[in-house]
Parts: C-alpha cells; structure tokens; sequence
C-alpha cells in the first residue's frame, strides 16, 4: 500500500461497513460509564442533504468521536422530523401519498449521511410522522391536558389563506406566513393551546442558568418572553349616553408619563368598542379595516398607525377638570395588557404616530439630561430615553424610575369604583402556543367531541389515532376533514355519535420532544424516566441559530410539560447549545443575468485577477457575492458530488478548518483541494514511518536526545490542545494544531535517526492518527491498520498527556568563550552537561568562533551558563 495515493472512495465505504458490522456507534443505556449525549438538530427529509448538514453533523461528529475515546458512553442519534405541509404539496404535485415521498426521501438522505461516516446510532433511528413515534405523542398530550397544561380556547388567529392553515406568531414573518409567504388575514377559530405563557416567569428565569448557551440565544428568548412591570389603571369615563361603563383599564409600564397623557386608546377587540360598535356603523367598518390584516405583533408595529374617536372622555387621573378622548386604535392588542392603554405621544412612537395623525396635544414631560426646558421639543419622533421628569406637577425633577414608584403609590392610595385606582402588574409578551393545525400531515390531536358529553381525550388503550391512508388531495384544506369516514365515531364515553378531531399538531410539537425520545425509542411509554433522566440535558446540542425561538423555547417549555406530567425528572433539555455559522458560496451569472451554478463554470486565474466562463460556451460568467448557498441563486455544491470527488473525510475536513464554527464558512474550490492535499501528506507522513513504528522500542521513555524530547512535547501540547479546543468546540484551533503537529513530524523523519527520534516519532504519529481519527475517521482508520494497530482507532482511547512534557520549561543560556558572550542556546530544562555540550558545539556561530580549534575545556552550568575555553 505505502507509495500509493490514499484513495477515500476505496476505504471509506469499507470502513463504514465495518463499523456498521461490529455495531461500534451502537449505545447501550445500560453501559455503567458516565453518559454524554451529543445531538444534532435533526433534519426535515426534503429529499437531499445539503452543505448546512454536512457542516452540522461533521461537527457533532467530531464531539461524539471525541468523547467515545475519553471513555464516556456516547449517545449520538439521529432522525427525522417528518411531518409538515411540503410533504403534502408534493402529494399534490405528483398525486401520491405524503408518507410515500417522506420515506423515499428519507431513504435517500439516509444514504448520504451514511456515506458521511458519522457515529451515529442507527438502531435509534425514527421518523416523527411513524405511528410509533406520535401515538406517544398523543399519550403525552392526554397527560398534559389532562394536567391542565392544554386548553381550548377561541381565538384570533393568524390565517395563512394559501397554505390554509393557522399559523403561530412565530410563524409570521413581516405579516407573512413563514413557508407560503402569503399574507396572513386574521381568523377567529377554537384552538387548541400549550400553556406556555404559566411557564413564562420560569423560562425567563431559568435562561440565566444556561451558561453554556450563546448569549444571543438567551437574549432573543428574553425579547420574546417579553417580562414588563407597570401599573394597571383605571380611568373614570365622565358621564355619557353612549355606554353604561364607569372605567376604562388601561396597562402601562411608563405611569411615570401620566401628566403628558393626552388620550385613552381601546383595542379593536375590546369589549368596550364592541358595545359602542353596536351604535355605530362607522365603529364597525372600522374595527373590520383592522382585522383585515394578521394579528402578529411585528404586522402591528409595522402598520399604518389608525384611529377612530369614540366621542367618549376620560376624566384625567393628576389633572382636576381636565378630560382626554378614548379613541380606538389599530395597533393596541387585546391579549397583552388590558386590551387598552393611555397614550404619551411625547414618549412612544406609536402614540405620536396616532397624535400627529388626528391632532392631539403632545407635551413632553420627560427632560433629557441636559436640555433646556423651555425649549425642549418633540418633532417626529418621540423621546424614549431617560432623563429628568418636567411639566409634571408633584413629580417634577425625579428620575424615571422614581416617578414611577411615586406614582404608584399615588394611584394605589386613591380609588374608582371601589377599587384601588392603580395596582403594579407583571406582563409578559410570550403567548399561549396556539397548535391546531387544519392539515393531513401532523399528528392528529387525540380527542373526540361529543355532543353529549363535551371534548374527551381518546382512551389511551385506543391510541394511537392513526392518519388514514386513504386520502385525496382535489380539494383545498384539511384532508383529514374530507375523509368520507375518519371522523365519524362512537363517543368513548357515551357511546353516542361523536365527531373525531381533525386538526393535527403543529410539527413542532414533534421536535419539542424527539431528543427524549432517542433515550428509549422503542419503549412501550414515551420516556422510560429512569433512563431518560440518566441521559437528558442533551449536553451538547448543536444547530441553526433560526431556531433559538421557535424550536428552542418551545423544547424549553415542553421538558417543564413533561416533567409535571411524570415523564422526566429535569426542566432544562439542552444544555450546552451551540449554533453554527451558514456555509456560504461565491454567486455567478451570466450575461443575460441569470444565475450560475459553480459546476457550469471554469475560473481563471491571472495575477491578482479571477475571471469565469461557462464551461461549454466558453461565453464569460460575471463573479458575484459570496452568500449563503442557496437554491434560488444556485449558488451551492451538491453533498454527493463533494463526497464522490473528494471523499467524505476532505468534505468533513474542510468545513471544521476553516472558519470558528460559529461564523459563516465560505465553500471553494481551492479550499476543498487544500483539504484533499493534507490527507495525502498525512498518507505519505503515516507510510514513512510505517517502519520505525513497528520496530520494538524499549528506549521511548528516555528523554535524554533534545530533537526528541521536542518532538515529544509538541505532540503532548498537541494532545492537550486538541482535546481542549474540541471541548471548547474550537474545531477549525484543533484542525490549525493537527496542521502544526503533522508538520513536526513530517520534519523530524530523515535518516541517522536515533532510537530516542524513532521513538518519538513513532509516539507521534500514533497519537497523530488518533487525533486526527475525529475529523477524518476513514483516513484514521487506515492509517491505524497499516501501523499495525489493534482493532480500530473508533474504539482507540484518546491519548495520555504526559504533565511533564507540558509545562514551558525551557531555559536560554548564554554561551561564553574565552569570558565573553557570543551566542546563546535554548535547551529543555535539566539537559544534562554532556547533551547541551554537543548542541553547543554544533551551533553555526560557535563553529565560526572557534574556526576549527578544538577547546580546551567547556564547561555548563546546568540550566545557567556554558562557558567555553579555547
Ligand atoms: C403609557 C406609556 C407612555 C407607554 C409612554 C409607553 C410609553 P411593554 O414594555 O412592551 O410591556 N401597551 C399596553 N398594553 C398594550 C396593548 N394591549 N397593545 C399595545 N400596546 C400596549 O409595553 C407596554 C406599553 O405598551 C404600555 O406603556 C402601553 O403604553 C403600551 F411614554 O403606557 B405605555
Ligand atoms: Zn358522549
């Protein structure tokens, strides 16, 4: 073999094999060495890996190789999150069945990750959509309603009208839906809701225990939590025809503001305006001008500003005699707060908007710090930031925060109708999770309404509720409801004729569970606790920072769900989270602008300059930005076409040296060679030394040769670097220090090599194979068998660190001839006499000095001085 180019499509599929043969990633929960859970988000089967995965899994890859060889009782599994609407348009399109696209593409990108090499344990394998997986699903879900952590509830919700289908907040992006990008219409339905909004306090909370989480992470959950404290506050309504109520109650976080009031805005839902509405036609068109658009918080914000005056008045709270106008306005919500607030156009954009609009007073009444009061004024934007309270009667001159407190033990002192005029109150912006979902492809919500006996969760003996797959997909909507018999039961409890739910889960409620899940995947119960307790927090996670709120709060949520309900003993699911950075790609077009995929170009290179051409019309290409890859820009490289040309150790290799794994990594072609080119030399470094280390040498402990013990210690810095840069998930330090090491050996071999140098040498290029065995793990392999290791370098233990070889010991001394200083030498400390006399003497300057004379004496000072006498 040695001589031979290393040849990846030969070896790794053997090695894959093999490892597949002797079960080596196969995980028993009942090994007795510590566990260590290492998870990748798994993927939606879309029918093709791409180079975000490839990334990703080389990463978790790298962990879970990784701690394998420290002797921990690695869980690396995989599966797939297989439910969700692409699967039914592709059953759309191609008139087949959902399941039978998603299990093809399963199939497929199975076979893609396979050719990965990646140590995962297949026997965990399962996909979400399998009536395996979502009967426990559905086991759950009768627990936690059953727990009181589900209830149903009307509700506005957000209506994608292309994909039909009700979407979460979350799932609205710039008042569009996050898969159509339809414009969401807002509908009022009866949903089936998680209580996340009961957990808000403990989600918030328990972030700050999340230390191994990116701060970013935690900072977004904390925004979308949303935890304000301000005041609730009821405004007297002064006497009118129009309505019987006595107060309106508004929420506000800034009392502080209340002497720059200068009106009361009501939600278009607020029961208030539905009375008025009654009365008034104009009111009705009005509030209908406003459901037309979604109910997303961000569609708010963005928003045209609207308003509608009721007629009605408000006696004002600090100022005797004065009254403000109750208007009803677009962007107030009627499920945060109280559904109506006070306006402070001086000091909220949103009221400014509105004041300006219909020309209402503003007066400012917060002083920036330094600005003159007399001339202080507002224009188009409100004043947000601190500052000194003015125009504002018995607050004048306190600080923000101290007006607030001031005012609240103001309002607290007085009452209306009865009641104390203002209480402090705790909001949160994070909503109840709204999960029903009117489409086939989820899992069916497990309960049966009877007109009898109300909405009863199925008898678990009768689960699971299977999806039928008898389904046609002619007409627009659910499926499900269409099916001429699916939901047309008995009533588990009455026996009377009873309807089947129809809407099916939101598919993340699939993943905020899966990694419980692999703990025992074919257990007879969702979880085994005891097993799952033992596994669980997943302590390394890793995936795309798209999901840090989605995907992330709502595992957060549900962990606390299972917990209440019996399943597991622990609130927090992950807790080492790492996001990787995005691969991304250099974009090309030709000259009639469309895009061009890198594998119809060629890119010539003169000087400083790169040009491309079309590879069969020769016609130029222009060279464009690098950006994400992506389909639309074709800008990507396809997996397969990587592995096949290059192999999968190359394809691994360059995704983890490049970039810190949290940045962008951009994909070349010069890269990927680079890569291509290090295995070959570790090849021809391992076949070269193929001979020394398989000699037998007793010698290897003496650290009396200075070439070897430098040897020794760069390999057992390199060893300790690794593992710590693996650790810190620093792969691309780990990769520059396995560069680092493999030169140094490459370097040492040569001829009149003492049994000190082989030795070391031979140390080093074993643990070279071991280290570079979590990266490149087919290459490890073969290099470890033709080294003539035992069994394999997967179930290899990661090398012992010697301390001594460790600690920066090395000393500087300075070298003497005839009583003066001419040189100096740097040598381990301790070198004995006689080995810091050889180097001395074949030091270049010495030779020169002494221009061929022998010296009389020389004598060294260990770890001092050398003295030269000629
Ligand atoms: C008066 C005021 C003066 C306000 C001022 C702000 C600035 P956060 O911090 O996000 O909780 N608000 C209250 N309920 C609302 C609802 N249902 N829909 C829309 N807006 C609502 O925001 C709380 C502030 O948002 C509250 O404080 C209220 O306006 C508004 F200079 O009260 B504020
Ligand atoms: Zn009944």
């Amino acid at each position: 073999m040695s001589g031979e180019r290393y040849n990846p499509r030969e070896s790794e599929p053997k090695w894959q094999k093999i490892w597949d043969d002797a079960k080596s990633f196969v995980t028993a929960n009942d090994d007795p060495r510590e566990p260590y859970y290492v998870l990748e988000m798994f993927p939606y089967p879309s029918g093709r890996i791409h180079m975000g995965h490839v990334r990703n899994y080389s990463m978790g890859d790298v962990v879970a190789r990784y701690y394998r060889a420290r002797g921990r009782n690695v869980l690396h599994p995989m599966g797939w999150d297989a439910f969700g609407l692409p699967a039914e348009n592709a059953a759309i399109e191609r008139k087949t069945h959902p399941g039978t696209w998603t299990y093809q593409n399963i199939e497929a990108m199975k076979a893609q990750l396979k050719s990965m090499g990646l140590s995962i344990d297949w026997t965990r394998e399962f996909a979400t959509c399998s009536p395996e997986y979502y009967q426990h699903q559905q086991a759950l879900f009768i627990d936690m309603l059953e727990a009181g952590l589900i209830t149903r509830k009307n509700s506005k919700v957000n209506w994608d009208p292309v994909d039909m289908t009700v979407l979460a907040n979350e799932q609205v992006i710039d008042g569009k839906g996050w898969r159509s990008g339809a414009v969401v219409e807002q509908r009022e339905l009866t949903q089936w809701f998680f209580k996340i909004s009961d957990f808000a306090e403990d989600l918030l909370e328990a972030l700050d225990t999340l230390t191994e989480w990116p701060e970013k992470v935690r900072t977004m959950q904390r925004n979308w939590i949303g935890k304000s404290e301000g005041l609730r506050l009821l405004f007297e309504l002064a006497p009118s025809d129009k309505t019987d109520a006595s107060s309106i109650e508004v929420f506000t976080t800034r009392p502080d503001t209340i002497f720059g009031a200068s009106f009361v805005g009501l939600s278009p839902d607020h029961p208030l305006t539905t009375a008025l509405a009654a009365n008034n036609p104009a009111l009705v068109d009005f509030v209908a001008e406003c459901h037309s658009h979604g109910t997303a918080t961000e569609t708010l914000e963005k928003a045209e500003k609207q308003g509608f005056d009721t007629g009605l008045r408000v006696k004002h709270p600090v100022i005797p005699g004065a009254t403000l106008p109750v208007y009803v306005a677009n962007f107030i919500l009627m499920d945060y707060g109280t559904g109506a607030i006070f306006g402070c156009p001086a000091h909220d954009q949103r009221d400014l908007d509105l004041a300006r609009k219909y020309g209402l007073s503003v007066i400012p009444v917060v002083l920036p710090h330094g600005a003159d009061p007399e001339t202080f004024e507002i224009g188009t934007e409100a004043y947000v930031d601190a500052g000194n309270i003015f125009n504002s009667g018995f607050l004048d001159g306190l600080s923000i925060d101290d007006a607030k407190k001031k005012i609240a033990e103001h309002f607290d002192a007085r009452t209306v109708d009865g009641k104390p005029q203002g209480k402090v109150e705790v909001n949160y912006r994070l909503r109840d999770w709204g999960i029903s979902r009117q489409r086939y492809w989820g899992c069916p919500i497990p309960v049966i309404h009877c007109e009898v006996c109300g909405t009863i969760p199925v008898p678990k003996k009768d689960l699971p509720v299977r999806l039928p797959d008898d389904v046609t997909f002619d007409k627009p909507g659910n499926a499900l409801d269409h099916h001429p018999t699916w939901k047309h039961v008995h009533c588990p409890q009455c026996g009377a004729s009873a309807r089947r739910e129809t809407d099916t889960m939101d598919t993340f409620v699939d993943s905020s569970w899966y990694f419980a899940r692999f703990t025992a995947p074919q257990a007879e119960t969702p979880t085994v606790p005891s097993v799952a307790n033992r596994w669980l927090p997943v302590d390394q996670y890793i995936g795309g920072v798209e999901h840090a709120i989605l995907h992330l709060l709502y595992s957060r949520f549900f962990t606390r769900a299972m917990k209440a309900t019996g399943h597991v003993d622990i609130s927090e699911p992950f807790k080492g989270l790492f996001t990787q950075g995005m691969v991304t790609h250099e974009t090309y077009k030709s000259e009639t602008g469309e895009w061009v995929n890198p594998t119809e170009i060629v890119i010539e290179t003169s000087g400083d300059t790169r040009t491309a051409r079309d590879l069969r019309t020769n016609a130029p290409v222009a060279i464009g930005s690098v950006e994400k890859m992506s389909k639309s820009k074709k800008n990507v490289v396809d997996p397969d076409e990587i592995v096949g040309t290059y192999g999968a150790d190359t394809a691994r290799w360059f995704m983890l040296s490049d970039s810190p794994p949290e940045r962008d990594v951009q994909w070349t072609e010069a890269g990927v060679e680079g890569a291509s080119r290090f295995q070959q030399r570790v090849w021809r470094l391992v076949n070269e030394s193929i001979e020394i280390s398989k000699q037998s040498l007793e010698t290897v402990s003496k650290n009396d040769n200075t070439d070897a013990l430098a040897l020794r210690r760069i390999i057992h810095r390199s060893v300790h670097g690794i593992a710590q840069d693996i650790e810190g998930l620093r792969f691309n330090r780990a990769v520059a220090q396995i560069y680092e090491l493999t030169n140094a050996l490459t370097k040492a071999l040569g001829s009149n090599l003492g049994p000190a140098q082989r030795a070391a040498i031979a140390e080093g290029v074993e643990k070279l194979t071991i280290l570079l065995s979590p990266m490149m793990p087919h290459l490890a392999e073969t290099c470890w068998e033709v080294l003539g290791k035992p069994g394999l370098v997967a179930d290899a233990s990661w090398p012992d660190v010697d301390p001594a070889l460790l600690v920066d010991d090395e000393v500087t001394l300075p070298i003497q001839i005839n009583g003066k200083r001419r040189a100096e030498i740097t040598v381990p400390k301790g070198t004995p006499a006689a080995e810091v006399e050889r180097l001395v003497l074949s030091l270049d300057e010495v030779i020169r000095i002494l221009e061929g004379k022998t010296p009389k004496k020389i004598v060294v000072v260990q770890d001092r001085i050398v003295n030269v006498v000629v």
